[in-house]
């Protein structure tokens, strides 16, 4: 097998690489990969050694070179393997393809929060429906690998107690609900929260109902994206994975159609036959616009309210992170070439004060016109970087730069984005591994 992917199927980020390789390979582009359970034996034996971090998922390459991150996983593989590609390319499609990297953003560091709260509010003792028994269940399967069922199930009670302190969320959070908080979500903006992730999934189910992916007939990078918080803490756990199914059932289907193995929600690579005339099977493809990414560089309108959502919601967030982080680098507390917390859950833990309280790493922001205050995230700028070297791409030439300035002027706040690179110019980072170092 030329790749190993280390992953947990509970995992957020492991869904959007899991469904991302799967893609790949079924469509003849990868030459297989190996999904290998990351239990704790192999995350502080083998992942922390290799890369410094114990994040999922990891991919290691045939030669034995690792790669940490979901969005570097991708832009890794999709620069050696590029028979089939996932992201439209800039110059020939350069709306599609800002879009597909917004959407990938939202999914994975907005989406994030309501989609870890669903998870853990339906474990918390008072609350119903209540999925907590599931969700012990397939954290011991992690935890206790291996164990019969009902010690998989008292590992994951254990690791709800020890790792996250559970019992005490409301009064002294701490792991996951710390996390949360850290990022906003409180008693106060949890409901804002849940509203803002009910919205998403409402204009979801309009795009859905009407293309079969994010850009058409065939799963981009958006999907991929989306995949994270709809895969295993919308779609798989109980609770919010009934709520799901019930009350969103055409992106429930999509979850299945992106994972591609429902023959009925159709799938990337399938056939819907019919019979001819002399009753012969006449195949076309199965998904919606001819099988293919929509033509001519179209973003349907559908999809654009899906940005938008970016815009209104997440890149006042943005734009402060930017700020705050430069404010932060030019200050006695930061080092010239210094490290920056790479945490995007939780504060990390060098960073603690400044990450929490009125810390110089927090700031003010808004959910569903509650204001509030949460950390200030550096990794954001590192994604904002990927994202301005796309957007330069669109824009280099005059007809890019006219169609993206179009399409952004017709999204709340959107026109802002083409200031990007100056917004960067004082907070530049760079990565190494899950560490981040501001650029001297
Ligand atoms: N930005 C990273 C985030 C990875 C991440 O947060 N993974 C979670 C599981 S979904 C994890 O392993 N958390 C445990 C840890 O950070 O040690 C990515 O895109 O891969």
């Amino acid at each position: 097998m030329p790749y190993r992917l280390f992953s947990w199927e509970l995992s957020y980020f492991s869904g959007k690489v899991r469904a991302y390789l799967r893609y790949k390979d079924r469509m003849g582009d990868l030459g297989g990969f190996e999904d290998i359970l990351a239990t704790p034996e192999l995350v502080f034996g083998l992942l922390t050694p290799a890369t410094g971090s114990g994040a999922v998922p990891q991919l290691q390459t045939g030669d034995g070179a690792w790669v940490q991150d979901s969005s570097d996983i991708i832009d890794f593989i999709e620069a050696r393997h590029d028979a089939v590609r996932v992201t439209p390319d800039a110059a020939d499609a350069p709306r599609q393809a800002l879009a597909s990297y917004l959407l990938e953003l939202l999914a994975d560091e907005w989406l994030v929060v309501p989609g870890f709260w669903e998870r853990w509010h339906y474990t918390l003792p008072d609350v119903e429906p209540n999925h907590r028994t599931y969700n012990a269940m397939q954290w011991g399967s992690v935890f206790g690998a291996g164990a019969p069922g009902k010690e998989r199930i008292a590992a994951g009670e254990g690791v709800f107690e020890d790792l996250f302190g559970l019992s005490e969320a409301r009064t002294n959070p701490r792991g996951v609900y710390a996390g949360l908080v850290h990022l906003g979500c409180t008693e106060a903006t949890e409901q804002a929260w849940w509203a803002s992730m009910e919205r998403v999934l409402g204009l979801l189910d309009t795009h859905f109902g009407a293309h079969d992916y994010v850009l058409g007939g065939l799963p981009s990078l958006g999907d991929f994206g989306l995949f994270g918080p709809l895969y295993a803490h919308l779609y798989r756990d109980a609770a919010s994975g009934f709520a799901l199914r019930t009350r969103h059932p055409i992106v429930s289907e999509w979850v299945e159609r992106t994972y591609g193995d429902n023959v009925s929600a159709r799938h990337y690579g399938q056939k819907l036959y019919s019979l001819g005339e002399d009753g012969e099977l006449v195949g076309r493809p199965a998904t919606s616009d001819g099988g293919e990414w929509l033509t001519d560089d179209r973003v349907p309108e559908s999809l654009d309210a899906v940005v938008a959502v970016f815009f209104e919601e997440m890149w006042p967030v943005l734009a402060s992170t930017m700020e705050k982080t430069a404010a932060f680098i030019a200050s006695d507390a930061h080092e010239p070439g210094g490290e920056l917390p790479g945490k995007t859950f939780t504060a990390d833990l060098p960073w603690y004060a400044h990450q929490t309280g009125d810390g110089a790493l927090t700031h003010e922001f808004e959910i569903g016109g509650i204001a509030a205050r949460r950390m200030v995230v550096p990794y954001h700028i590192w994604m904002l970087q990927r994202l301005a070297r796309v957007l330069e791409a669109a824009t280099a030439s005059a007809e890019g730069r006219e169609t993206i300035t179009a399409w952004l002027a017709q999204l709340p706040n959107g026109s802002q984005l083409l200031e990007l690179d100056d917004r960067l110019a004082d907070c530049r980072l760079r990565k190494e591994g899950a560490r981040l170092f501001s650029v001297r």
